[in-house]
């Protein structure tokens, strides 16, 4: 079962630059950096009540957000849904016939078990299905 939305990905050409707006202006906090090395990113995190906005800056041009930034610039790049159950909920996405970009999960940000579904399953958006908790 789906907990909550557990953060929005934003991509951002310069982490540097972009937190700027989020300090700044929202007044919100950084909690902290830290680099996906499977993921070829840099993020940022900062909490909103609930939830977490995070900042994506790609380390390498081969990185799935240097494409997206290519393409479409800056933005809302996925949302992620914090989940009970990943392995469950990814029978269910799969059940109903959605197309997975990580048939097992992976290690995303924060430990957390992370897995994709495709945006052209979902209607253009990137969804990201994680675990609960840090693992
Ligand atoms: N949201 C919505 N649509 C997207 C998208 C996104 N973030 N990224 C790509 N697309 C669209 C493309 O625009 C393209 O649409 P059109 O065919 O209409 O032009 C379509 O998806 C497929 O594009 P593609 O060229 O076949 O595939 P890409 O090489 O662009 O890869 C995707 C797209 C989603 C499969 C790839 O980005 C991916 O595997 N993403 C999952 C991993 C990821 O995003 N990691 C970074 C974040 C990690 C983290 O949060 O830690």
């Amino acid at each position: 079962m789906l907990k909550k939305i557990d953060h929005l990905g934003i991509a951002v050409h310069s982490i540097a630059e972009a937190r700027l707006f989020y300090e700044q202006v929202l007044g919100l906090v950084c909690e902290h950096e830290e680099e996906v090395a499977s993921q070829q990113v840099r993020t940022a995190f900062f909490t909103v009540g609930d939830t977490h906005i995070e900042l994506l800056e790609p380390t390498s041009p081969e990185s799935a957000v240097a494409k997206f930034l290519a393409t479409r610039g800056e933005g809302i790049h996925h949302v992620a849904y914090a989940c009970d159950d990943l392995e469950g909920q990814m029978n269910q996405a799969r059940e109903a016939g959605c197309k997975l970009i990580h048939e097992t999960p992976i290690s995303g940000a924060g430990g957390k078990q992370i897995a994709f579904l495709h945006p052209k399953s979902s209607h253009g958006v990137l969804t990201e299905l994680c675990s609960g908790e840090a693992s």
